[in-house]
């Protein structure tokens, strides 16, 4: 079976989009697939994180992994921390890598905003690490949100890089002729990119300062409703095809969540409501996402008061990701030249 690998940060916050575009595609490719979801808290501490804070969002996010459907005996479910490869190997790559690629992440830019002379180097080796937890597994496919489509570039980069720089020592190891596969993203669906509920043009995201602009997976019925009930629309009713679409950001946006938590094309829904007010649909919609995130809101909330259950998680999928994380790393030390 193909090797999946992704990730989500323990950041607080848990919204509808990590969900669409990350964590209910995790759960549709454990059937097909052999599957390693990772608690990247060593990302999360990439900018500050108050410790109590953290240990908290680490079994959120692991509460979320499960509450969704995500099966721990059957694939591994861990927190990045506790598999010393991750930071091992990133090293190995802050030294693949070059100063020029990481300068065009736009995300860096994002986030370090402009006051660039105080964000952690972390910030900035950010994709080095991501790249590291990838091919430490050696994962073919990556299931993540459109925002992290450049990071999967710098991936393949860096793997190529190491491969070619390093295309002798591989051979007389007798690893082959590249060491590490060049990872797919999978990147797609209707909620690759979810957006505010404010404003159509900017993400939904963990950090924007307005909680109405995203729906928490930890939000009850009565939040949900309100904060769909409030979402931006424009005045026009909603139109019968997707061409008509182009140009209304926050009517496209609400399509789109109705088409990935109800998992049927755009298309489709557009024919059930299209010509419609848009009270109309958000009420449906409303139904919809209350019925699909109010199971999984209650079960984190359960698994949550479990911290013990949570931990003794992540502490086995830790283990059985050791195993194969070590494997790569020795191949790597012999690859580089390391004395073991
Ligand atoms: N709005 C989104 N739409 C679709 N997918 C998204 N993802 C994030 N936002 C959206 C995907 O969720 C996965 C985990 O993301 P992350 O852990 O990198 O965190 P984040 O939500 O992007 O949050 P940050 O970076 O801590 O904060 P903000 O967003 O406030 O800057 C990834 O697969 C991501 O693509």
């Amino acid at each position: 079976k193909p090797l999946v690998f992704s990730g989500v940060q323990p950041t607080g916050n848990l919204h509808l989009g990590n969900y669409l575009g990350a964590i209910q595609r995790f759960v549709a490719l454990q059937d097909s697939h052999d599957c390693l979801y990772c608690v990247v808290d060593m990302h999360a501490i990439t900018v500050w994180q108050d410790p109590a804070d953290l240990k908290r969002q680490i079994r959120e996010v692991t509460a979320a992994f499960i509450a969704s459907g995500i099966d721990p005996t059957k694939h591994i479910v861990f927190n990045q921390s506790q598999v010393s490869g991750h930071a091992e190997l990133a090293w190995v790559f802050n030294c693949v890598a070059r100063l020029g690629w990481l300068n065009r992440m736009t995300q860096f830019k994002e986030k370090a905003g402009k006051d660039r002379e105080n964000a952690s180097v972390g910030l900035y080796a950010y994709p080095s690490l991501m790249a590291a937890d990838i091919l430490l597994y050696r994962a073919t496919h990556v299931p993540v949100g459109e925002d992290q489509k450049q990071h999967l570039e710098l991936t393949r980069d860096i793997a190529q890089k190491f491969n070619n720089d390093f295309g002798p020592s591989i051979a007389a190891n007798g690893l082959g002729e590249a060491f590490f596969p060049l990872p797919e993203p999978l990147i797609g669906g209707p909620a690759a990119r979810v957006m505010s509920l404010r404003d159509g043009a900017k993400k939904m995201s963990k950090s924007d300062p307005s909680d109405l602009s995203r729906i928490n997976l930890t939000d009850d019925a009565d939040l949900i409703a309100s904060k769909i009930r409030k979402a931006k629309t424009d005045p026009e009713p909603l139109p019968s095809e997707a061409e008509g679409l182009k140009g209304r950001p926050e009517a496209e946006n609400l399509v789109g969540i109705y088409a990935a938590l109800g998992a049927v094309p755009k298309e489709e829904v557009l024919t059930q409501f299209g010509g419609g007010q848009f009270s109309t649909f958000k009420a449906a919609l409303v139904d919809l996402a209350v019925a699909k995130l109010g199971p999984i809101g209650a079960e984190m909330q359960r698994l949550v008061a479990e911290p013990d259950h949570i931990d003794a998680i992540l502490r086995d999928g830790a283990a059985r990701a050791r195993v194969l994380a070590d494997a790569t790393m020795a191949n790597v030390r012999d690859i580089v030249g390391f004395v073991r």
